[in-house]
């Protein structure tokens, strides 16, 4: 059977771009393939944070994804830092990655740019994200399209690491992406993508009055600027997630009603509020009952982490043998 692993930074809350672009595959995907799904609190602390902090992230972040679907009884939820080898992987793979192929990550370059210091952790990432994923030797990986090219380095990782270890075998494949049709979700400034660590987001958990006060100044098509104006759909962020959102016959009438200046753009809002409701709605009840149990949410991580310590013990072993590093 083929297995699906993937990730999640606790550096803030869920929100539609992880929703629409990973998670809501995540959840598809959970019925047709072994699933594991990791909140990846290691990476999330290449950035400042406060341990507290970190400590209600993790719980918000799997309450969240449970809230949106993840069934525990069918996949595995877990925390990467209560399975050590992640890390102990992560360094074996340092050695067989070359500092070049690091410093050619856009994710690198645009975030290194955006620091004052840059930790060798920023530059590693990939490396530990290319260990999440194989050591679970998964063959596919639902994420956004932000994450192809880390994805791409963790085949070439995995291809390096055979060839020189395990010739007559792939003892680890390669992981194949899988992508959803809302595979990046702008930020409501419309400029870059939505990100937790960009502060342009809508939480896939917030109130419908939160969100209004999100969605009504976010930014629609630069050149209109009356309502008499005809707008460009297709240049829209809010069209883009009525896409997301919308059925398709509600997304055909914004296009028209936009293109013929017969609605406003607080119009062609509201309508995108109406139907965020309609998927979000149940996604919040089901949050607001487990806030009320948080054992469950800490009992779904704890199942995982056993299940996933075993997993992972595994691969190490079969690593070690290979590498010289055993007897
Ligand atoms: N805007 C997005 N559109 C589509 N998919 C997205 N993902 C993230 N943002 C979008 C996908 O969500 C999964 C989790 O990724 P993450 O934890 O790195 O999310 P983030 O919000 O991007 O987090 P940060 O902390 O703000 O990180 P940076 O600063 O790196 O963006 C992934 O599958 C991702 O593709």
């Amino acid at each position: 059977m083929a297995r699906i692993f993937s990730g999640i930074q606790p550096s803030g809350e869920l929100h539609i771009g992880n929703y629409l672009g990973a998670v809501k595959n995540w959840v598809a995907l959970q019925h047709t393939a072994e699933s594991i799904f990791c909140i990846v609190d290691y990476h999330a602390i290449i950035a400042a944070y406060e341990p507290a902090q970190l400590r209600i992230r993790r719980h918000e972040m799997a309450l969240g994804l449970l809230a949106a679907g993840i069934d525990p009884t069918v996949s595995t939820l877990f925390v990467q830092s209560d399975v050590p080898e992640h890390t102990e992987l992560a360094w074996i793979f340092n050695t067989v990655t070359p500092l070049g192929e690091l410093e050619r990550q856009t994710q690198f370059k645009d975030k290194s740019q955006r620091m004052e210091s840059v930790s060798a952790g920023l530059l590693n990432y990939p490396i530990l994200q290319a260990a999440d994923i194989l050591l679970y030797r998964a063959d596919r990986v639902p994420v956004g399209e932000d994450q192809l090219q880390h994805l791409e380095l963790s085949r070439v990782i995995a291809r390096r690491w055979n060839a020189e270890f395990a010739a007559d075998e792939a003892y680890f494949p390669e992981p194949q992406p899988v992508l959803t049709p809302t595979r990046r979700i702008m930020g409501l400034d419309g400029q870059s993508k939505m990100s937790k660590s960009m502060g342009n987001t809508i939480g896939l958990l917030e109130t419908r009055e939160a969100i209004w006060a999100k969605l009504r100044p976010a930014v629609t098509d630069p050149k209109r600027i009356k309502k008499t104006d005809p707008g460009t759909p297709e240049v829209c962020n809010i069209y883009h997630l009525h896409k997301a959102f919308s059925p398709p016959e509600t997304v055909e009438h914004v296009a028209v009603q936009c293109s013929t200046a017969g609605w406003g753009c607080i119009d062609c809002k509201k309508v995108l509020a109406e139907s965020m409701e309609t998927e979000l709605v149940p996604i919040r009840s089901r949050a607001a009952a487990l806030r009320e149990d948080p054992a469950r949410v800490q009992s779904a991580l704890d199942a995982g982490a056993d299940k996933c310590r075993a997993l992972a013990r595994e691969t190490i072993r079969g690593v070690r043998e290979r590498m010289g590093f055993d007897g």
